[in-house]
Formats: C-alpha cells, structure tokens, sequence
C-alpha cells in the first residue's frame, strides 16, 4: 500500500476508509472476487443476456443461435442489453460452451431443443480425431466480439469471460445433447479411464487456450462452467472433474484474473470443492449459503445462489429471498448471483425488481 494515496472522503460514505484510490478503481466484482470487504453486494445473473429479453428475441427472429454468436456486433449487442436495461455489476460475453468442440470437429447444432453433437465419441479413434484449438484461427469472432463489448461497456463494468469445464464438454461428446443423469459418460469414465484422461486432457488444453485468448481480448474475470459435475460421485468427481479444471486455472494463474468455478450443488462435492483450484466458487440453490461458506472455508469467495425460479414470482417474495441470500453471503467475498441461469420465461421487470433489491439489501448490511 505504501506510496499510494489514501481516499480521504468519499461519497456515499460507505468505503472503508482504509481503501486506496488504486483499489477502488478496480471493478466491485473484482474487488469482491479478491475477498476484500466491499460497500455492496456485485450482482450479475448466469444468463442475463437470453430468450426472457425481448430485446434478445427481436434480434433472434433475424438471426440463428450461432450466427448471433459468430457475428461480433450481434453478440456484443446481446451482451450489452441487460448491462442497458438493469446496470448489472458484470457482463458476461455472449458465447456459449459448446463452440470449443465444435471448433474441435464435434458438428455442434442449436434448436429449440437445445443443442446437439453431430459427431459424438465413440471410440479411441474418435477422441484421436479431435483437433487442438488455436482460438485465432478457430474463434477469432469471440475476441473480436469480446473487444467490441469492453469498448463499449460502462466504466467499472468488466467483463466475464467463460468457457465449459473438460468434463461438462466431454458428457455432450459422449451424451450428444445435454443429460442430467450423464450415465454414458458415467459409464466412459469408469470403463475406459485412461482413454478418458486423454480426452479430459485435449479439453481441458482447449479451454485453457480459449480462456487465455478471452483474457487477452480483454475480459477481466474467468467462469468455468462444470454443469453436469454435480451427477458424479465424489471419488470420479475427484479423479476427473476437479483434476481437469484444476489443470485449467493453472494454466490461467500467470494472467492473474480471479477465476470461478460452478458447479450445481451436491452435498459431497462441496467437501472437497476447492480441490478444482479457483479463486472463487458458484453454487445451485440447492444448498443453503451460510452452511456452503463454511464448507469451503470463510476466506473463500463465493458466488450465487438465488433459486432461478424466486423470479417467477412477485416482487415481495424477490425481496425476502434477497435479504436471505444477502444475510447469508455477508459483505465479504459474496458475488450475488442465481443457483443457475435466468429461466426463459422470467419477466424482465422481475429482474429489475432483484437488481434494486441487491443493491438495498447490501447497502443496508455493508
Ligand atoms: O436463443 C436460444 O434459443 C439459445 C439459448 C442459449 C443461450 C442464450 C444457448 C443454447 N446458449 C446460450 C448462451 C449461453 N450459454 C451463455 C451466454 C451468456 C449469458 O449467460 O448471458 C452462457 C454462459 C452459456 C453457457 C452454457 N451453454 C452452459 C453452462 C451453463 C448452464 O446452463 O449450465 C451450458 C450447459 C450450455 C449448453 C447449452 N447451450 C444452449 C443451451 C440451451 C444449453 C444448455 C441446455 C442443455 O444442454 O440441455
């Protein structure tokens, strides 16, 4: 700290007093992120840009799911709209998961019943035809998209880059859609465990490369989403979630952004949660917030976990179910966020309602 200068008044009043100018230029959720204490909550919401916007559908009625995202003006677009309509504390870039394996050679396709490999795995031989990602030559259109939204984006507002971890990726090469239960690549991963790790490996090299490019194009914190972690049990989470992730923000750690990890809450995996090596951790709704903090221990970071579908009801209800989340996150090392993504058929209002209910909460608390 020292021969920075000190903020000597502030207004509001609310930063501690400690906090160096340096410091309180840096971005909330950032400063959230680091675990310092902070003067309220960040908030953002895991699919904040999608179909529930009508701003999103408008443009969705001219254009595909992926020409959206491969059109960087088009995607940069989506991703300002919430940033627009509720002053949100992030941007999340408009992307999805699955468009690593399809530049690996998966034939991803979207419809409205979600999305589907073309070319799932099979055998040795189809691991073994998968290429190796160069995001300049495979994705340019996501830095691109990603320079073009941070130029646009309010000051202090970063933005998330993201990527799917190496297992969720490998259950839609082996499932070909997304599957709750997982059970091929349950299966996969017990049967051939070794060809499994050559897989993991490929994946999890992808999306370190995928990651690395987002950063340098300009996104300031990093989410890795492992969905389907949650359907494993604890010894193959271990041996083949968390190993590969783990493997990811290693390779992440020389650009020190603060990284997330989310998994949908399962008890057991919380336990050893920390073995996938992030900064910080998002949960599902599923576990209570205060009994997940001190699973993972106080100093760590977490991230979430309003139940998605609190937002289907009416403000009242928003607002006691922000001030338990909020009591339970404290005003330390809390970003605010849903359990998982804003369901298709939220009211935008709704959101809104949320947003301010954040914001006063955590003011009134911090
Ligand atoms: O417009 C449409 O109809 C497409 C719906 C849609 C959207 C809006 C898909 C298809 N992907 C996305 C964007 C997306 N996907 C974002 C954008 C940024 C934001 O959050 O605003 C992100 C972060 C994702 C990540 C993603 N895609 C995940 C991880 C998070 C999660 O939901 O668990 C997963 C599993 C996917 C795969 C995927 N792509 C699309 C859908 C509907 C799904 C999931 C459902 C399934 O596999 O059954």
């Amino acid at each position: 700290m020292d021969g920075q200068a000190k903020v000597i008044s502030f207004e509001p009043t609310c930063l501690p007093m400690e906090m160096t100018i340096e410091a309180a230029r840096e971005p909330l959720i950032v400063r959230a992120l680091r675990g310092d204490v902070v003067e309220r909550t960040p908030v953002w919401l895991m699919r904040q840009a999608g179909r529930y916007l009508p701003e999103y559908r408008a443009i969705r009625a001219e254009h595909s799911f992926m020409e959206t995202c491969r059109t960087p003006e088009l995607a940069a677009e989506v991703t300002l709209q919430p940033i627009r309509r509720f002053g949100v504390d992030a941007a999340i870039i408009f992307s999805d998961i699955l468009l690593v394996i399809d530049a690996m050679g998966a034939e991803v396709t979207f419809s409205d019943r979600g999305p589907a490999v073309g070319r799932p795995i099979r055998t040795a031989g189809d691991v073994r035809k998968l290429g190796r990602v160069e995001p300049e030559r495979d994705l340019p259109y996501v830095a691109e998209a990603i320079r073009a939204t941070v130029a646009s984006l309010p000051e202090g507002v970063p933005l998330i880059g993201f990527a799917g971890a190496p297992f969720t990726l490998l259950t839609y090469l082996m499932e070909g859609k997304g599957e709750r239960a997982v059970s091929a690549a349950r299966a996969f991963l017990m049967r051939e465990p070794d060809l499994a790790d050559e897989l993991l490996g490929l994946l999890a090299d992808a999306v370190t490369v995928h990651l690395v490019a987002q950063v340098e194009a300009g996104a300031r914190v990093v989410q890795l989403f492992d969905s389907w972690a949650g359907s494993l049990q604890p010894g193959l989470w271990e041996r083949f979630a968390a190993r590969y992730s783990r493997r990811v923000f290693e390779g992440l750690r020389h650009l020190s952004v603060p990284t997330i990890y989310f998994v949908r809450c399962a008890a057991d995996h919380l336990l050893h949660l920390t073995e996938a090596g992030a900064d910080a951790y998002s949960v599902g709704w599923l576990c209570d917030l205060s009994w997940a903090r001190s699973v993972l221990g106080e100093g760590i970071p977490i991230q979430g976990n309003l139940d998605p579908a609190v937002l289907l009801t009416r403000p009242e209800l928003i607002r006691d179910e922000v001030d338990r989340v909020i009591a339970a996150g404290g005003c330390r090392g809390h970003i605010f966020n849903l359990g998982h993504g804003v369901l298709p058929q939220t009211d935008p209002e709704m959101v809104r309602v949320l947003v301010e209910a954040v914001r006063e909460s955590s003011s009134r608390i911090c």
